[in-house]
């Protein structure tokens, strides 16, 4: 293994490596009502290229989130559409940005693979206005700057997401937990390095774990190996609520969502992207404690 990481590192020396940046922006956003969800579609350059820093436009709009999807092809060709659809088939999340979050470089050696041999010609930016444009403002453009190179990458990065889709949540209750579980393998070894949770109002906690079977560890996410169980958790409180709350996309519904970023060596991605549902229970019933305590706003 080493002496190929060495040839590899030499070849990167004598390939001269380009590097770019695309803007993956709003062509021209009108935002009239608070609370849209406007998308713009574009196509990536021909060719093999892996995206190893993102970086939020700001432009007028307030954006309240910026969402990347990776696409075969866009649900609309309009510049902008009102995102119900986001790709003509499924949808895959490349990245997410919230509010004051610094730009995300990848580790050293790591990219997310697009265009060329892999399945995403199109990259999707799907924005949240929280309020609408000022009288006078010009079409809003804010996005997300991607750094690219056509140069292949020793490890590939990908998102794994576990959800939960059955949960009802009762009225009155201090504490509900809504508990996802898998288990997979992989081909190569699996570097979890980032994570993002997403959940609405009752959500007061959300935890991934990473169990390790033969020792029974639960790790907060960290390194992981080809037997990689993984386990999340939400916590609700709907002491404010005398109605049930199903899964759901709108306000009124909940979610439940932990999205871990992780990398692997190049061609050894795993083949399933999301975990739904709890399908281990008895991973669940060891959790640690801590799992389901209230975070601090
Ligand atoms: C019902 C639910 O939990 N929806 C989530 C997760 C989800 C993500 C993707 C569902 C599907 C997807 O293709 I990607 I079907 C959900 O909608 N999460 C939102 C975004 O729409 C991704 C979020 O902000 O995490
Ligand atoms: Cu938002
Ligand atoms: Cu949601």
């Amino acid at each position: 293994v080493f002496v190929t990481l060495l040839c590899l590192f030499d070849f990167g020396f004598t390939q001269a490596v380009i590097s770019q940046s695309i803007d993956i922006t709003m062509k021209g956003a009108n935002v009239t009502k608070h609370d849209e969800y406007l998308c713009s579609g574009h196509r990536l350059p021909r060719g093999d290229t892996y995206i190893v820093q993102f970086e939020a436009i700001q432009d007028i709009g307030q954006a309240h989130h910026i969402l990347l999807f990776g696409c075969s092809e866009p649900a609309k060709t309009d510049p902008t559409w009102h995102c119900g659809q986001i790709c003509k088939s499924t949808e895959q999340i490349l990245f997410a940005w919230a509010k004051n979050a610094p730009p995300l470089t990848l580790p050293k050696d790591v990219g997310f693979h697009v265009s060329g041999s892999s399945n995403i010609a199109y990259i999707v930016v799907q924005i949240h206005y929280a309020k609408p444009l000022l009288k006078g403002d010009r079409p809003d453009r804010s996005g997300i700057k991607l750094h690219v190179t056509n140069q292949k990458q020793f490890f590939e990065a990908g998102i794994y997401l576990l959800l939960s889709y059955s949960t009802i949540i009762r009225p009155q209750q201090k504490k509900v937990h809504s508990d996802i579980s898998c288990e997979f393998k992989a081909s190569g070894n699996i570097y979890p390095f980032g994570y993002r949770t997403h959940a609405h109002s009752l959500s007061r906690v959300i935890s991934g774990y990473q169990v390790n079977r033969t020792t029974n560890g639960y790790n907060m996410i960290g390194k992981g190996n080809p037997q990689w169980p993984q386990v999340g958790r939400c916590t609700y409180n709907s002491m404010s609520r005398n109605r049930n709350t199903y899964i759901g996309s709108t306000a009124d519904d909940e979610m439940c969502n932990f999205y871990i970023m992780y990398y692997t060596p190049a061609g050894t991605r795993l083949s399933s992207r999301t975990c739904a549902g709890n399908n281990i229970p008895n991973l669940v019933n060891n959790l640690p404690a801590g799992s389901d305590t209230e975070l601090p706003p």
